[in-house]
């Protein structure tokens, strides 16, 4: 299936199509509005977050609780619109008072104006806003709900903020859900008390701070992807599908960048087999995917995040009116939106596999998957 989002951040709302999406998969609508709000959580985030509360109104595609094959569409509304409407109609502006000319260092805002010809830059930050990501979130929850159906889920918790980090991985999905209690997405008590006092700081100085999170993926079968030509690769959809989260700036397929400098006898996960598990290996350096394809361990993507370019206390910039050194725009920001992004990275992880397990199993109803499914 292909997706695609519209929407600008304080316009009229948001929207996503999900097409080539199977018929029969029972979607609970609520579920969706959970995760939405699951993204909206999260110490460090600002006054919009007060504003808003994201749900999904389903346009088409599901009929009576269950897809049809057709498209899905979706919007959710922004109501913050409301105080935005005469700066953001789509017909007629008051001109000048949300007009943006001092380009914030680290964001869409002047390669983007010079790009598509603008003179005010609110028209690049509308769209380059992170708000957007709500919509994959609406999405992924959709995707997630089908792989559900087949034992397929997703987790993920904040493993830095900041300088603060956990001292080690954690690999069990039991303690990894504890995040989910935890402002900051963290499953270790102390280290999520670091994390917000950090937030404080950074606040307090009109500062802000990026972070890492990490994703596990539980109960994909083997062989989604392929070793076949580097395009169909599973690690290279993850990677590009995480890449193109706001503000993410590295993703690592499980032990990656540590597995680079150790021997190979210490890094690849030997294979063993026993009759009622199958293959299986004791280890997962290799975060689950091994020549492009899921080899049947659980799938580990960790992803860092920079910090917020929008800061209270703005760097040097040049005005694009005059051209002279000013300091850059302040808007209204999070401090921090590490815990949002790590929601956002589960859905859009969860949605590379569903569209690689249907491509594997087949993409009609959910009937003639299963069938597929159980026989392979
Ligand atoms: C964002 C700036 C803030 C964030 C926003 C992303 O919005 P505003 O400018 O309205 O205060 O709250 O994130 C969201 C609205 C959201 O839903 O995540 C930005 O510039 O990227």
């Amino acid at each position: 299936f292909r997706l695609i989002t519209a929407g600008e951040s304080h316009g009229k709302g948001l929207v996503g199509v999900l097409e080539g999406f199977p018929s029969n998969v029972a979607i609970d609508i609520e579920a969706i509005n959970k995760d939405l709000a699951r993204r909206q959580k999260g110490y460090g985030r600002g006054g919009r977050m007060k504003i808003e509360k994201d749900q999904v109104e389903i346009l088409s595609g599901i009929r009576g609780g269950k897809t049809l094959g057709s498209p899905i569409s979706f919007l959710i509304e922004n109501k913050d619109y409301a105080n935005w409407e005469a700066y953001m109609n789509p017909v007629a502006i008051e001109e000048g008072p949300r007009r943006v000319t001092e380009p914030r260092p680290g964001h869409a805002d002047l390669t983007g104006a010079m790009k598509y010809g603008f003179k005010d830059i609110r028209n690049v930050l509308e769209r380059s806003s992170a708000r957007e990501t709500a919509v994959r979130v609406a999405l992924g929850s959709i995707a997630a709900q089908l792989m559900k159906v087949f034992n397929i889920e997703v987790v993920s918790h904040v493993t830095a903020i900041g300088k603060t980090s956990l001292e080690e991985r954690i690999e069990a999905i039991e303690k990894i859900k504890l995040a989910e209690a935890s402002e900051v997405r963290c499953c270790d008590a102390a280290k999520e008390t670091a994390m917000i006092e950090e937030i404080k700081k950074a606040k307090e100085e009109g500062d802000s701070l990026g972070g890492i999170f990490e994703i596990h993926i539980t109960g994909a079968p083997a062989g989604l992807g392929s070793y076949v030509q580097w395009d169909r690769k599973l690690d290279a959809k993850l990677t590009y599908a995480l890449m193109g989260i706001q503000a993410i700036k590295a993703v690592e397929i499980g032990y990656g960048f540590e597995n680079a400098q150790k021997k190979g006898s210490l890094v690849h996960d030997e294979i063993f087999f026993q009759e009622e598990k199958g293959y299986y290996r004791d280890t997962n350096h290799a975060g689950g995917i091994e020549g492009g394809m899921s080899n049947g361990e659980n799938i580990v993507l960790r992803c860092a995040m920079k910090p917020i370019p929008t800061l209270y206390k703005p760097l040097r910039t040049v005005d694009i009116d005059t051209k002279k050194e000013v300091l850059a725009t302040v808007e209204r920001s999070d401090t921090c939106a590490v815990p949002a992004a790590s929601v956002v990275g589960e859905m859009v992880a969860i949605t590379v596999i569903a569209q690689e397990f249907l491509r594997k199993y087949g993409a009609d109803s959910l009937e003639e998957i299963t069938k597929r499914w159980k026989e392979c």
